[in-house]
């Protein structure tokens, strides 16, 4: 049996460490008419740039089911992880391409798990999963854990800008005003349903990192794993993975940089950070 796990380009992660195969389908942004691919080599940073001067307008799309089905090709136990179904079409495409997949080889499975976050809690789920392969359980077995596990991963987010989400039609342009507003930052979670919640409004970068801590801690963090994920902001994902350790010295947390998608939407200094609540 071949297993592998196929995510899509919101995971930020486009390799795994050990030995599971691993594989990414890409999303797109679109900017002033050209096509940017999120998959390795492509330059976040002067993409950034160009969605910030962009003259005729941005957007996004979903990887389409033949995409998914290429990932697919060749392993017999497959764990694929999406974006939430609450937000894009990701989801859904792979459900297709899952039903595709699966007709055409009787013996295949698939789980594509709805992660109802992006970013850092993906990392999360992919992880996990990478653990139950490398033990070698049953699929199903798997798929329960993975179950379980999402019950216990959440995930938190501060962004400086939520002018691209609203262009989207992913959050409304009220709430996007007080987002832009000079200094304010928007402190979000993925609410249960996959959605976009605003936890509080913080003026000033350094209420917006004791915020961000205090509200993991409220939502159960107690010193277990963090993947901080961040467009452009280094120093700042550094300054939260510090106040953790400082607080939980034992903590397993990372920072990643995000890559073409979620550097769109969290656009720059935005922080998304996914966390477990034990
Ligand atoms: O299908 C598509 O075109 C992609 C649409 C994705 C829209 C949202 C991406 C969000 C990325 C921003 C903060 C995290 C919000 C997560 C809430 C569940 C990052």
């Amino acid at each position: 049996m071949t297993y592998r796990i196929v995510s899509d380009s919101t995971s930020n992660l486009f390799t795994l460490s050990g030995n599971i195969d691993y594989r990414t389908v890409p999303l797109k942004i679109l900017v002033d008419g050209i096509e940017y691919v999120d998959e390795p080599g492509l330059d976040t940073e002067a993409l950034v740039a160009k969605m910030e001067a962009s003259q005729w307008g941005s957007s996004t799309s979903c990887p389409a089911i033949q995409e998914w089905l290429d990932a697919f090709e060749g392993a017999d136990y497959i764990f694929c992880v999406t974006i939430t179904s609450g937000l894009s079409g990701s989801y859904n495409s792979a459900l297709n391409a899952r039903d595709i997949y699966v007709s055409e080889h009787p013996e295949a499975k698939i789980y594509v798990v709805d992660s109802l976050s992006t970013g850092g809690e993906m990392e999360l789920i992919i992880e996990k999963i990478r653990e139950c392969m490398e033990k070698d359980l049953p699929f199903e077995e798997a798929v329960q854990i993975i179950q379980d596990y999402q019950t216990h991963t959440h995930l938190l987010f501060t962004l400086e800008s939520l002018s691209n989400l609203a262009k989207n039609g992913r959050v409304s342009p009220a709430v996007a005003k007080v987002a832009g507003l000079l200094g304010i930052r928007f402190l979000g979670r993925a609410s249960e349903e996959g959605t976009l919640q605003q936890a509080h409004i913080c003026r000033g970068p350094k209420k917006t990192l004791t915020m961000s801590f205090s509200e993991m801690v409220k939502m159960g963090y107690k010193g277990g794993k963090v993947r901080i994920h961040h467009c452009l902001n280094q120093a700042a994902a550094e300054k939260l993975k510090n106040l953790i350790l400082s607080e939980y010295p034992h903590a397993d947390v990372t920072v990643t940089p995000c890559t073409g998608l979620c550097s769109y939407y969290a656009e720059r200094g935005g922080m998304i950070f996914g966390f477990e609540d034990y």
